[in-house]
């Protein structure tokens, strides 16, 4: 920067362009790398790709990194996929996995035409080879460390392998390295700021699967919750969770929730942006109100939204925001399924969390014989469509119905035999200890949805007062950590809300320039009742507010503002038994 000041302007910019996108860096052949072990990484293809229309040319490479034979007699490997454009910019970009991974990925983000070395893994098992029909794609859960790569581990080596192939690649520093997921990538990437806090940076975790095992016993306690007011059952069965609500009944209770809460911010503008402020009661829908719901549909709505508890009603997991986004239909695909669902349950609650809970987050995993030692009667069947056998889209159901949240619930902190490690052991992302992250100057951006139905924000709001709480008020903690809710928006976009925004752009604004963001400009997509409309997503705890004049479609008509909300005692939504408030060494 020193440099331009001293030039004229056409003669910086050229040299800026040059030290910005193709000086020094010369990469030795790609070739050269094939059948290298580097950070204990093999590599297996490494071949040159030719620029398309959509990639630039770059060197491709595929490897994989502590092959094992698993305790259930599969092979498991952490493959990853690695691709170095020609013309590098210098910066590494981790493109994170979703779900149970097991996909290795395209390494083909956005970020690879803008120059950067992109990688993306498996996490530590493929589901095309990694399959069986009692789990399906969770048969990982069979092999320890398969469940740790999928936790930590795989990731780890990883983005530790990558990064010393690029540096070997392009025989050159990695000026900056980044992180960027959403959901179990999300997950990843507060894995990252929490386990290997000088790896990245610059960290994107969006609606992140935070303490995920304690967001799986959610979806079973939401599960029982629609089953009581589901209208039908499954050709299986089962109750039909997709009956429970109608798509006009929860558009029901969007419009009372607006009713109740939208102007509690100060404007009336179909948007919720105080929502700790919002004291909806599905009661008012209920055969003693408006008489629109009956009666085990208000209790369902009380159940889930109060959150999951056990029979002493300690919470196990957080309640949820009340928030108009409950009508868009990225809301019930996770909790209750489709409009027009095929044979059997086809919520995500219920098929990918449904086998995730008892084969990767219970220890030990359950298993075909077995069922649910407690409950003998109640057997999964099978996860994959075997023909002949009633397991499709409702493999999981009777367990799940028959999910004890005292006995059950507590396998999620369960060590046993061979499984020396819990669920929460390699999988919790809940740590306030960001003393290691903070000191290597690196930056975190959270975002999380409001009505996003599988991981709450409440509980993403409550970890970040306790890091507040931890680095002594929220000036220090936003020196590298921010929170941002996106107020109406489902998981990781969707919903009634001003969804599209460049959270990375803003991240790498942060990490090189150090401006870390206020906001991030949302603009709504055409799938909302006001299109175009833009609005700042406000770093918490500041909220949007309207200035009082100008357009309320235009975000340069609201500010930031602090908001004092007190009468809500998060401390509640983050305790829970096995959980207090220490930070567990994840190692
Ligand atoms: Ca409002």
């Amino acid at each position: 920067m020193k440099l331009k000041d001293r030039l004229p302007a056409p003669l910086a910019l050229l040299l800026l362009g040059a030290t910005a996108y193709s000086h020094a860096a010369t990469p030795i052949a790609c070739n050269a790398l094939l059948n290298q072990s580097i950070e204990g990484a093999t590599i297996s293809s490494a071949v040159i790709n030719q620029a398309t229309s959509t990639l630039p040319e770059h060197c491709e490479v595929l490897g994989s990194i502590g092959q094992h034979t698993g305790a259930d007699g599969q092979t498991y490997a952490v493959k990853f996929h690695l691709r170095m454009p020609t013309t590098w910019n210098e910066r590494f970009y981790y493109q994170g996995g979703g779900g149970l991974d097991g996909n290795l990925g395209g390494a083909d983000a956005p970020q690879l035409g803008q120059g950067y070395a992109v990688v993306s893994t498996d996490s530590g098992h493929d589901n095309a080879t990694n399959i069986s029909a009692v789990a399906g794609n969770a048969e990982f859960g069979f092999d320890p460390q398969a469940r740790i790569d999928y936790g930590y581990d795989g990731p780890g080596r990883v983005a530790q392998a990558a990064k010393a192939i690029t540096r070997a690649y392009y025989r050159q520093k990695i000026r900056y390295s980044y992180f960027e997921g959403c959901s179990e990538g999300g997950r990843e990437g507060l894995m990252f700021s929490q386990r290997y806090p000088d790896i990245f940076d610059g960290i994107i975790a969006g609606n992140p699967g935070m303490d995920l095992p304690k967001a799986a016993v959610a979806e079973a306690w939401d599960t029982q919750a629609f089953a009581g007011a589901a209208r039908a059952l499954t050709p299986f069965g089962n109750p039909d969770l997709a009956t429970s609500f109608t798509p006009a009944e929860l558009s029901a209770v969007s419009d009372a929730i607006l009713k109740e809460c939208d102007a509690k911010d100060g404007l009336v503008d179909g948007i919720v942006s105080n929502p700790e402020a919002c004291r909806f009661d599905p009661q008012t829908l209920g055969p003693q109100g408006s008489g629109f719901l009956s009666g085990p549909q208000v209790t369902a709505l009380k159940k889930v939204f109060g959150g999951a508890k056990d029979s002493k009603g300690r919470a196990l997991y957080a309640g949820w925001f009340w928030d108009p986004g409950i009508a868009a239909p990225g809301w019930r695909a996770w909790k209750i399924g489709p409009v027009f669902p095929g044979p059997g349950n086809t919520s995500l609650n219920t098929t990918l969390g449904g086998s995730a809970l008892p084969f990767v987050f219970t220890t030990p995993p359950n298993s075909q014989t077995a069922g649910n030692p407690g409950y003998p009667g109640t057997v999964i069947t099978t996860a994959g469509p075997v023909p002949g056998l009633p397991g499709l889209n409702d493999a999981f159901m009777p367990w799940l119905l028959s999910f004890n949240m005292d006995v059950d619930a507590s396998k999620i902190y369960a060590r046993s035999g061979i499984f020396s490690r819990s669920a929460m052991d390699f999988m919790g992302t809940g740590s306030t200890d960001y003393r290691r992250f903070r000191a290597s100057g690196s930056k975190l951006i959270v975002y999380s949805g409001q009505a996003d139905p599988v991981f709450s924000s409440k509980y993403h709001v409550g970890w970040y007062r306790d890091l507040i709480d931890r680095f002594d008020g929220v000036r220090e903690t936003q020196q590298f950590a921010r929170l941002f809710v996106v107020p109406g928006m489902n998981h990781c976009g969707g919903g009634y809300a001003t969804s599209q925004f460049d959270a990375f752009g803003a991240l790498v604004k942060w990490v090189e320039h150090g401006h870390g963001p206020t906001a991030l400009i949302g603009t709504a997509p055409a799938d909302t009742p006001w299109p175009a409309r833009t609005r700042p997503i406000c770093a918490y705890p500041t909220q949007t507010r309207y200035v009082g004049h100008g357009s309320i479609e235009d975000a340069a008509n609201f500010v930031c503002a602090s908001v004092r909300n007190n009468d809500w005692d998060h401390q509640d939504d983050r305790d829970g038994p096995g959980r207090g408030h220490d930070d567990r060494d994840h190692r």
